[in-house]
């Protein structure tokens, strides 16, 4: 029953969940760290923003530890038995006789049996690229991959008549043979007949082995085998969505699969892809992914799941429709209410209803924008179970830019654009003010004229049709940071996860902290859900007896006799309607503020920003 919430951590968004969550580890148990990374920190990149912080810091440390190793070799020798050294520096390093480095996620599982000069070498790819390069550079273009279809999929026929496919790898920065075991992969399992062209789009990247090496490989592979294969590059970075619309305008075949070149597509992946589009050319697919292990280069099964997105517009994974499961047919298309970026679709369909939108920066909500448009404007989205490709997850991206920035900025285009009245959740989510946001999302006229020629429906349509399950919160009074006017400096936080105990800590600008207070008179604390079948949204509670305030799941604290009900206004006391107790805070004698709950002295709270009420019944 669980099975798709662990799906949820896998594959092309997984990563900066995994890394969000370390990092709020970190957060809880290194005050010291955690001053660090706030500090730094102004903006609400969500906790997503950290990561690159977080790696530069890993890095540090391991190249610290490294020379420190190196150096006290025989010294430490006597702690003996790879146990770990007391201490910060040194629990970097593991003293297993010839193993350094041993706490980088590489290491992990790999790397026994390598020189002290393999380990550095295989350490500083993995840092550069967020993967396993020295692995991948000895690993056989040609290998075999597990066949992870089911077992029907392997009874299915297609029709001998199908249309031809152009496949375009998109990259960045890509280890070389990443590249080329990709290429072999979709030219090995493709049949040859079908596939007219591979096209490389090269999103201006920096390395070395990307330019005059990359160029005779293809020059070679274009003598020794049928299909053609291009390469296109960027003479600037342009970014995800402009790579795959530099690859589909050169595209020329009757269906195009856009994918990342850190793949390997799986044996019989292009039929069912070509037969669907084939029989009805407005369905926009997806395969279904497995995930190549960042570290090892071995293929993990995933299961189905559908591709969904939260309010932030960051996808996440949900449950297998019933509507699916009712079918009993483990190969039948599944409809889901969006793509995780990878793609196929009819050329001449995805051209006239706008491509990718070339607005969109770096990488994130750009699949989301698309899958609005295809159900909006009249096609659909299904994940084909019988196409298996499997897909690299990074350790960490090779980007720069903080991804949380463009990853909000692309959320508000998309908001704008797309999402009519329910924009509001979209800015709550990342709790931005409605009015005066200060980000600059760009020129959306030319997507509204579009949306207008194509007589597109309203988000109302598509989420009462389309995705029921994402939820709109109506009536948020107030949402943001909420302080007591004892103390300014200290919010409302959500207190360690997992864990029920909220607290007052220093403000900070991750989602811990949102507050949302409900007309209906619920405190949410944390990260704005809006799919409570799904995922857990918390709400502030009385108890009734002690005077420690506690989060509970608000769907389960009403039948567990919790009173999760408050009044409230800005500027006032926060006030439980069953108990009549107060939120306040007070301090200890030495000790920092406590939240709790008591008989009320008048204490004033206040939430940032102004919510929206009313949300269901007007514009
Ligand atoms: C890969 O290619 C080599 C050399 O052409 C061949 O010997 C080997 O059998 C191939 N392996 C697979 C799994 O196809
Ligand atoms: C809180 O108020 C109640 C009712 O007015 C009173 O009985 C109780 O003693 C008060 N508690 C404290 C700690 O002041
Ligand atoms: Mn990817």
């Amino acid at each position: 029953m669980r099975l798709w919430r662990r799906s949820c951590s896998k594959v092309l968004c997984a990563k900066l969940t995994l890394l969000a969550a370390n990092i709020l580890l970190l957060f809880y148990t290194r005050e010291a760290i955690h001053s660090l990374v706030v500090g730094s920190l102004h903006k609400e990149g969500a906790a997503v923003a950290q990561s690159p912080l977080y790696l530069k810091k890993d890095m540090h440390h391991l190249r610290k530890s490294m020379k420190s190793t190196t150096k006290r070799q025989g010294h430490v020798a006597k702690w003996g038995n790879g146990e770990f050294l007391p201490g910060w520096k040194e629990m970097k390093v593991r003293l297993a006789p010839k193993r350094f480095f041993l706490s980088s996620k590489i290491f992990q599982q790999w790397g026994k049996g390598l020189s002290e000069a393999q380990q550095q070498e295989a350490l500083d790819l993995f840092l550069e690229f967020g993967y396993n390069v020295f692995l991948s550079n000895q690993l056989p273009y040609n290998r075999s991959i597990p066949d992870t279809r089911d077992a029907r999929c392997l009874q299915k026929t297609y029709p001998a008549q199908l249309p031809s496919l152009s496949v375009i790898l998109i990259f960045m920065n890509e280890a070389l043979s990443v590249i080329q075991r990709a290429i072999t992969s979709v030219t090995n399992r493709t049949p040859t007949w079908l596939l007219k062209e591979i096209i490389l789009v090269d999103d201006f990247s920096s390395h070395g082995e990307l330019k005059a090496r990359l160029d005779e490989k293809i020059k070679l592979y274009n003598q020794n085998y049928p299909v053609l294969l291009k390469l296109i590059r960027h003479k600037k970075r342009r970014g995800l969505a402009q790579a795959r619309n530099t690859g589909l305008e050169a595209a020329t075949a009757d269906v195009v699969a856009i994918l990342d070149a850190h793949i390997e597509v799986n044996i019989g992946w292009a039929e069912p892809i070509l037969a669907r589009i084939q029989e009805d050319h407005t369905v926009v697919v997806s395969p279904v992914f497995d995930n190549i292990d960042f570290d090892t280069f071995e293929l993990k099964k995933y299961e189905l799941a559908a591709d969904g997105f939260s309010w932030k517009l960051w996808c996440q994974y949900d449950p297998v429709p019933q509507a699916w499961i009712d079918l009993g047919d483990a190969t039948a298309p599944m409809k889901s209410p969006s793509i995780m970026g990878i793609l196929a679709a009819n050329r001449i369909f995805l051209e006239e209803l706008g491509a990718l939108d070339g607005g969109m920066l770096l990488y994130g909500g750009e699949n989301v924008e698309l899958s609005l448009r295809v159900w909006q404007c009249g096609g659909k989205i299904e994940i084909l179970p019988c196409s298996r490709v499997a897909h690299l997850e990074r350790h960490h991206k090779p980007y720069a830019m903080d991804p949380g920035i463009p990853l909000r900025r692309n959320a508000l285009r998309v908001a704008e654009i797309w999402m009519d009245k329910y924009k509001y959740m979209v800015y709550s989510a990342w709790n931005l003010p409605l009015q005066n946001s200060g980000i600059d999302y760009g020129d959306i006229s030319s997507r509204r004229a579009l949306r207008e020629k194509l007589k597109c429906k309203t988000f109302d349509w598509y989420l009462k049709n389309v995705y029921p399950l994402l939820k709109p919160v109506p009536n948020i009074v107030r949402y943001g940071r909420m302080k007591n006017s004892l103390d300014e400096n200290v919010c409302l936080d959500r207190g360690p996860v997992p864990g029920n105990s909220p607290k007052m800590a220093p403000c900070h600008e991750f989602s811990v902290q949102n507050v949302y207070y409900l007309l209906s008179g619920e405190i949410y604390v944390g990260e704005l859900i809006g799919k409570e079948d799904i995922h857990e949204q918390y709400c502030l509670t009385d108890s009734g007896t002690g005077e420690k305030p506690t989060l509970e799941l608000c769907s389960q604290a009403v039948n567990s006799g919790q009173h999760i009900y408050w009044d409230f206004q800005q500027g006032q006391s926060v006030k439980n309607r069953d108990t009549a107790r107060c939120l306040e805070m007070r301090k200890d004698p030495s000790g920092p503020y406590r939240l709790v709950l008591e008989n009320c002295t008048q204490q004033i709270w206040n939430i940032q920003h102004i919510g929206r009420t009313g949300a269901t019944d007007s514009q």
